[in-house]
């Protein structure tokens, strides 16, 4: 196909074109295709140093990117670092092997790291910059799978034990080693949590990103910090991995390098059997604009590429598949000639010199070490795009034939005796692991002393580049100041009647934060495109919005006063449509306090629907890696926002939030109730000290609050309830009616408290029915404090039992108790078994009795349609409210059943319908 802009641009010189043709036609018909391409090839590359800007060939022919002349000389010391590497590959695989001797079943893998560890000692001995004398250091996200190599290395630096290489994957043990690098389990060793794969990349990518943000906004220098980020070629099928590619391209981030150990294999086999994983991540990298550095083949083969003047070479390296070269792999010499080189005579020619055992062991570009370091060199001295190296690997590399490039290579935990001794010739460590040691049914490990050569070396190399990594430190490099206590008091005065969203009135309150003196640069609003619906376009002029090459045009609403406004210095991160990306950008500023020394807060509003369902895996991710920072679930509820449908409608995010361990989940109805839980918050996570006294430090933990966009008159915040009713879950909000008493109890979360409070009011007016008004802002927490309770009391039969809080605090709310939410009912489900039991009393005495706990919710899916037909619909609205109470009642034999029935028909709720989570 041509390239048909040609043909809509004028040809201002018709004849010198033709010429041109001319030559190319006649160099085709006397040099071949191959010639031609060459030529054109060569020009290109003049042309780009002249300045001429060639469109970007998304393709180049398999081979290595720099050419052998253009390596950079290894300034290691070669000798020692083999052996080093040696070591590591040794206890690495002992470790999984032991660790599958001692626990069968418990798992871990060999051959990823055995592909990799090349990849990482370079980096670990040249390149990664640590953490020491106050520096932030690089950042760099391991492949999940290798960790035992990680481990491995920091055995020999005396950072790890050997009981604790003992208890790989036996974390209950004490001093155990997480499978995966998990910051929430080993604190003060990973950083980022890797292993659920696509996730890792993506996270780098925002990083990078992020540090860019901070160092433009002046909050930190990032200029010494490289983001990097080590993946599989089987990894980069997940839509996560090069879902962004693109944001790092367009924004030159050339502090990202990544490194894709393209051992052309995934866990079930070849990654391409059928094509090239390599040559298609080129094409697709390129396409996004990064820097791509393929090696692929190791030295031996630049000199067979330079002999190979008929081009058979390069033409069997294009067409050959993976799935061959992976077979190459497992093969013999004579094999290798007969079915790579065999079948053309000149390209057999080529290698006649080379012995079968030379041919069998040609090694790949990923096993070359001084390739992969003029690769890393070039990586890390580009600039203007991120980088991606291309690494072509064995997977299983030294684990021996069965291993090698099987593809159960994945799943192979454990080596037999032999397998071992022949792992031990192969990395020559007869004079340090003896042969009966490996009799034994635990191989050992070895590490040299600490005043051997190998030792100093490993250590000095470390000492130039800033210290060991992993190494994950909480050390405030950049203390925050909290803001005044009182900065938030205005929304406990109510909006004197005027009709507004918990949204809205959120938005004012990140306005004010992201005012206050001192703590005001801190706040990262963050928003995936959606800012207008949330009412935010009101903060894009004030405070920006980040665009690091800052607003090249004028915007179409300039003359406006709330302008979509681009600085190098905004604050705002609009990230377009992604929640993953937000969710990316929401981790690395929730976790700049430790990665940076930098504690950030970050306020991270979207969809409610697109948030825990959509990017669930990676606030999981954020947990781990102990986030700190405000999720909003905006729109929130299935009957809140009116007339979106089924897939815009939330009905359970809270459900889904309660099964993240460090989410604080809640449900505010008012907008000092959402001031409160922001105000607390920041205190919990940002506020206790360090041991020098400064704020940034406290617990690791984030919250989810939801947001609702139904508008009406806040109302200031009842005498007497205080910021730890509102934390703690449930207060009371308001008695009965004057002129009744109050008999029953109805609790509401969110937008529901309409439902609620107009329910309360017919009870007074039409049954003489007094109900109080409780508000539940929190059943999360609610029933973790219960639980706690119930599990202490289990385990300390003989002390005095506990009560739980919410258990306490409904011991003085009257009668039954109707729970009402925007959400399923599963959701205030959750306190179910901790409801106070009642004490009634009857003719006959009291009876302490179950209290009837009625939990009205969205359950299903929702409908376009008014608020007033949803509510009808999901059976949440006033009337059924109303009936749940006078249900209550009869239940406890307080009513007749008939008065029920009749207010049920009142009502025209008698029609028979399916449930609605059938419908
Ligand atoms: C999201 C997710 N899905 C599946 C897995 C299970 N899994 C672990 S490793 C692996 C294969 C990895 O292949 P590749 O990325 O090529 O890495 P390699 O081990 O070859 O270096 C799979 C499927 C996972 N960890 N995360
Ligand atoms: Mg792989």
């Amino acid at each position: 196909m041509s390239d048909g802009y040609v043909r809509q641009l004028p040809d201002v010189d018709p004849e010198e074109t033709a010429e041109w043709v001319d030559s190319l036609n006649s160099l085709v018909d006397a040099g071949g295709e191959r010639r031609a391409r060459f030529v054109l090839a060569t020009l290109t590359d003049r042309a780009r140093e002249l300045g001429v800007g060639t469109p970007v060939e998304v393709s180049t022919p398999y081979v290595n990117t720099i050419p052998k002349q253009a390596e950079a000389w290894f300034p290691g010391d070669a000798a020692i670092e083999r052996r080093l590497r040696a070591y590591i590959r040794w206890n690495a695989a002992v470790m999984v092997v032991n660790a599958n001797h001692r626990a069968d079943g418990i798992g871990g893998h060999l051959s990823s790291y055995a592909s990799s560890a090349g990849l990482y000692e370079l980096a670990f001995n040249h390149f990664f910059r640590g953490k020491e004398h106050g520096q932030a250091g690089d950042h760099v996200y391991f492949q999940g799978h290798a960790a035992p190599g990680i481990y491995s290395r920091a055995f020999l630096e005396y950072r790890l034990d050997e009981s604790q290489l003992d208890n790989f994957r036996r974390e209950l043990s004490g001093d155990g080693l997480s499978s995966y690098p998990h910051p929430w389990l080993m604190g003060d060793f990973w950083e980022f949590p890797t292993v659920s794969m696509g996730l890792g990349p993506l996270n780098s990518i925002y990083h990078a990103r992020f540090n860019r943000y901070i160092d433009h906004r002046r909050i930190d220098d990032t200029s010494n910090s490289r983001v990097w980020c080590f993946l599989g070629d089987g990894e980069t099928d997940e839509p996560e991995t090069l879902g962004s590619i693109s944001l790092a391209g367009r924004e030159h981030l050339d502090n990202l390098t990544w490194v894709v150990n393209c051992n052309l294999q995934r866990l079930d086999g070849p990654v391409r059997g059928n094509g090239k994983i390599i040559q298609e991540l080129e094409a697709v990298f390129r396409g996004a604009g990064w820097n791509v550095i393929k090696v692929i083949w190791g030295a031996a083969w630049d000199d067979l590429l330079a002999n190979d003047t008929d081009g058979v070479l390069l033409e069997k390296m294009n067409t050959t598949v993976d799935g061959e070269f992976q077979r190459f792999a497992t093969e013999s010499g004579a094999y290798i000639r007969e079915h790579f080189f065999g079948p053309d005579p000149r390209l057999r020619a080529l290698v006649a010199h080379l012995s079968d055992d030379e041919l069998r062991t040609l090694p790949r570009g990923g096993h070359d070490y001084q390739k992969m370091y003029a690769a890393y060199k070039s990586a890390t001295s580009h600039t203007g795009s991120p980088t991606v190296i291309l690494a072509h690997t064995i997977k299983g590399w030294t684990l021996g034939s069965a291993t090698e490039a099987r593809n159960a290579t994945h799943q192979v935990k454990k080596l037999t005796r032999a397998q071992l001794t022949s792992l031990r010739t192969r990395l020559h460590l007869e004079d340090v692991i003896s042969e009966s040691a490996i009799e034994a049914d635990a191989p050992p490990y070895y590490r040299p002393p600490v005043d051997s050569d190998e030792y100093r070396y490993l250590v000095e190399r470390r000492n130039v580049l800033g210290g060991p990594l992993p190494k994950r430190t909480t050390a405030i490099r950049t203390p925050l100041t909290l803001p005044p206590d009182d900065l938030l008091h205005e929304f406990d005065e109510g909006s004197n009647g005027q009709e507004v969203s918990t949204t809205t009135s959120f938005t004012r309150l990140l306005r004010t934060l992201a005012r206050a003196e001192g703590f005001g640069p801190r706040v990262v609003p963050i928003i995936p495109d959606e800012g207008r619906t949330f009412g935010m376009d009101s903060l894009f002029k004030e405070f920006g919005i980040y665009a690091a090459e800052g607003q090249l045009y004028e915007p179409v609403d300039s003359q406006l006063l709330l302008s979509y406004t681009e600085s190098r210095d905004g604050q705002l991160l609009e990230e377009g449509i992604t929640e993953a990306g937000s969710l990316a950008s929401f981790t690395a500023a929730g976790t700049a306090y430790a990665t940076r020394g930098v504690p950030m807060v970050p306020f991270y509003t979207f969809y409610s629907m697109f948030g825990f369902q959509r990017v669930g895996d990676l606030i999981w991710a954020a947990a781990d890696s102990q986030a700190k920072g405000f999720l909003l679930g905006a729109t929130a509820g299935r009957t809140t926002m009116l007339g979106e449908g089924l897939q815009h409608q939330d009905g359970h995010s809270l459900l889904l939030a309660s099964t993240v361990p460090t989410c604080q989940a809640y449900d505010p109805a008012y907008a000092y109730e959402v001031a409160a839980i922001v105000r607390q918050g920041l205190h919990r996570m940002y506020g206790s000290r360090d041991s020098q006294g400064r704020d940034g430090a406290g617990e690791s933990v984030f919250y989810y609050l939801t947001l609702y966009n139904e508008n009406y008159a806040m109302p200031p915040r009842p005498e007497g309830v205080t910021d730890e009713d509102i934390l703690t879950g449930l207060y009371r909000w308001a008695p009965a009616p004057d002129g009744v008493d109050a008999v029953a109890t109805i609790m509401f979360s969110g937008s529901a408290q309409g439902a609620a409070r107009a329910a309360q009011l017919t009870l007074a007016d039409r049954y003489g029915i007094g109900a109080e008004l409780w508000s539940a802002t929190s059943y999360k927490r609610l029933r973790e404090d219960g639980l706690s309770a119930e599990r202490y009391n289990r385990l300390h039969p003989l002390e005095t039992p506990r009560v739980a809080p919410v258990t306490e605090r409904l011991g003085t709310a009257p009668g039954p108790i109707v729970a009402v939410t925007d959400y399923m009912k599963s959701v205030p489900d959750q306190i179910d078994r901790f409801v106070a039991p009642l004490e009634l009393k009857t003719k006959r005495g009291t009876a302490v009795v179950r209290r009837p706990y009625i939990t009205l919710g969205t359950d299903g899916f929702g409908r376009s349609d008014t608020r007033a037909a949803l509510r009808r619909f999901f059976e949440t609205d006033e009337a059924h409210v109303v009936i749940a109470v006078l249900s209550g009642l009869a239940e406890m034999g307080q009513l007749e059943s008939i008065v029920v029935d009749k207010a049920i028909k009142e009502y025209g709720l008698d029609t028979e319908l399916a449930d609605p989570w059938t419908r």
